[in-house]
């Protein structure tokens, strides 16, 4: 079976923090022609938050998955297609790395295999919520990034490799990098997206750009653009 990720351009991430722009509904995002929404956050998540948006999404026509920040915040809902599971593989604390997938199915037991998939992150903004956390080496070259891509894929399996910018635009080279670096999995580019332009060219590298801020900050005519240009790259 193909893997969904695999036919998609566009992520729409939706982060249960923080506000949709005045007069925006969750609705509206849904319907901007992203191939999937992805719900999920670094900073105060709950099971709370992540509920509200995963049920206000729920009722519109587009995949959606729970990107769990920690274990505590995991929502079980139908509506959910399954979980996508950060590992960061450039981490300074191995919690990131394994330990919180343990901690997880220490707590849980048998998780639901077939609905619980793996991203290989690589985070590369220090100034990122997520890098702080995770103790993130942002400090990398080109190489050093399409090295770790490679690891991710040819020995650790990982089906998709995330190339994470967070709240800032990356650089274009490393993310070419770690796209020449990998032969099936699929890599996904996250970070500063805010145009046309700036989609675009990020989606000539990776397959999947995911776009996360401008959704709160711009709301829908943004959004579109970004997966009109995520579909002409
Ligand atoms: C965050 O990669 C996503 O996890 C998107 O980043 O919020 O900067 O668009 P932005």
């Amino acid at each position: 079976m193909t893997a969904p990720w695999a036919d998609w351009n566009h992520i729409l991430k939706l982060d249960p923090d923080k506000d949709l722009p005045k007069g925006v509904t969750y609705g509206d995002l849904c319907a901007t022609g992203t191939d999937a929404v992805e719900v999920g956050g670094t900073m105060g998540m709950t099971e709370e938050n992540m509920t509200a948006v995963i049920e206000a999404c729920a009722e519109h026509d587009v995949p959606l998955y729970q990107e769990p920040s920690n274990p505590g915040v995991v929502v079980d809902n139908d509506a959910l297609e399954g979980y996508l599971i950060p590992t960061v593989f450039n981490a300074g604390s191995p919690f990131w790395i394994t330990g919180a997938h343990k901690e997880w199915v220490r707590i849980e037991g048998d998780l639901e295999w077939d609905r619980t998939f793996m991203e290989a992150y690589i985070v590369l903004n220090p100034e990122a919520d997520v890098a702080t956390l995770t103790e993130a080496d942002c400090d990398l070259s080109a190489e050093d990034v399409g090295a770790y891509a490679r690891i991710a894929e040819q020995m650790f399996g990982q089906e998709i490799v995330y190339v994470e910018y967070s709240g800032t635009y990356g650089d274009p080279k490393i993310v070419e990098s770690a796209a020449e670096a990998l032969e099936d999995s699929t890599l996904f580019y996250g970070g500063g997206i805010h145009d046309y332009d700036s989609a675009h060219r990020m989606a000539t590298h990776a397959d999947v750009i995911v776009v996360g801020n401008l959704a709160h900050d711009a709301g829908v005519d943004a959004v579109r653009e970004t997966v009109e240009a995520a579909n002409d790259a």
